[in-house]
């Protein structure tokens, strides 16, 4: 197949679910083109069977608001023809799924078929969607897609309720490639790389998110702050965005700035995951996790909140533990007494690489969205 994916290119879950999609279907013989603004993070520009195409935005100065919505239209419609698309697959709704329906209009007033699947990924419905100015033309988009997938069964209730929205939705769930999310296989070879972050007798911590208030990035450190009251630890923190500060300051104001790592953006963060003995994610709303996900494959379980989606990935006290949001005493209580029970937490590392492979490699997820986008192709 021939298949165009539109995401947001920026440090998001959804356009890593993207791109990886995308990293994974080329690999599977496929051809993809990326279209948008700029290129996905996590792709190198020297993958065979990726192609990109930038969206360019004009910025003549009458528009306060440059129409990106529109340019974008244009170039999937461009692509879409020049390189013989069999189908568009956009990550997130908002605009992706608009501009993609008025590519497939553009092409069908000149007899070219280019069906669409909408991903839906979470803030687009919980947080942006069910903004008033554009909870209608999301609906809208949505309902007049090919095929609709959500990546937990809880988004796909909250789009069916709240949204009203008509057209099935399939739940697809994250994935992540368990060949590049993986523990070390030798023990020293762990211990020499994570001597850059931790001292052999200490217990290292890990976040990684985009920090927006919805990921809680404070209770991470107040956690991380009462665990290393009671036990040896530091703590790595990947990703950047508007709450970094606010943590930096109170980390410092915690007096444990010397424990707490900020890592910023990195894009090799399997390098990282499986360094950490746990993670933490306490976030206020997750749709589905895909930063535990990805910990888990590397043997890294995740203290998360029993929130959304989340509860589809852990399953509490197996394979990870989950509690109530700004519950941080009871994070905290829990991850020093599973770290000093080394029997346990081994127990509990394995748990979480199986629930990675079993349910969440990309192996079992990729023939799911083929499988989609075939019954989509034939239902033409
Ligand atoms: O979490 C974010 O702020 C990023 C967001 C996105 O759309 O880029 O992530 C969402 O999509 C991920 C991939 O499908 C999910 O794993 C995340 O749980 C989801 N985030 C939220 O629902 C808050």
């Amino acid at each position: 197949m021939r298949i165009g994916i539109t995401c947001y290119p920026t440090y998001g879950g959804s356009g890593v679910v993207a791109t990886e999609l995308g990293i994974e279907l080329a690999a599977l013989g496929h051809e993809v083109h990326f279209i948008s603004y700029s290129q996905p993070f996590r792709l190198t520009g020297r993958e065979a069977g990726i192609f990109y195409h930038e969206v360019p935005v004009s910025n003549y100065p009458l528009f306060e608001f440059p129409p990106y919505d529109l340019a974008l239209a244009s170039r999937m419609a461009e692509v879409a023809e020049y390189y013989k698309l069999d189908l568009l697959h956009v990550h997130y709704a908002i605009p992706h799924s608009v501009a993609a329906l008025l590519a497939r209009q553009m092409l069908a007033e000149r007899g070219k078929r280019l069906p669409f699947v909408t991903t839906l990924h979470g803030t687009d419905i919980t947080l942006v969607g069910m903004d008033r100015s554009y909870l209608p033309i999301t609906r809208y988009a949505i309902d007049q897609s090919d095929g609709v997938t959500s990546i937990s069964a809880y988004l796909k209730g909250v789009t069916e309720t709240s949204f009203g929205v008509k057209r099935p939705i399939e739940v697809v769930h994250n994935f992540v490639n368990c060949d590049v999310y993986k523990p070390f296989t030798d023990a020293e070879a762990r211990m020499t790389a994570r001597r850059r972050f931790a001292a052999d007798d200490e217990f290292l911590l890990v976040h990684l998110s985009n920090f927006r208030p919805v990921k809680r990035v404070t209770d991470v450190v107040e956690v991380f702050a009462q665990i290393a009251d009671q036990v040896p630890a530091q703590l790595i923190l990947i990703g950047d965005g508007p709450d970094r500060s606010t943590a930096e300051w109170l980390s410092h104001t915690l007096e444990i700035q010397d424990r707490v790592h900020f890592l910023g953006k990195q894009d090799r963060v399997n390098e990282l995951l499986p360094l950490a003995d746990l993670m933490l994610m306490p976030s206020e709303m997750e749709s589905f996790g895909l930063a535990a996900l990805e910990a888990m494959a590397c043997q890294t379980p995740a203290i998360a909140t029993r929130v959304g989606g989340v509860p589809e990935l852990i399953t509490d006290d197996v394979d990870g533990m989950l509690f109530e949001i700004r519950d941080v005493d009871g994070m905290a209580a829990a991850a020093i007494a599973l770290l000093m029970d080394r029997e346990r937490h081994e127990v509990m590392r394995k748990a979480a690489r199986k629930t990675a492979q079993d349910r969440f490699c990309s192996t079992k997820i990729l023939p799911r969205y083929i499988e989609f986008y075939e019954s989509i192709l034939a239902g033409e």
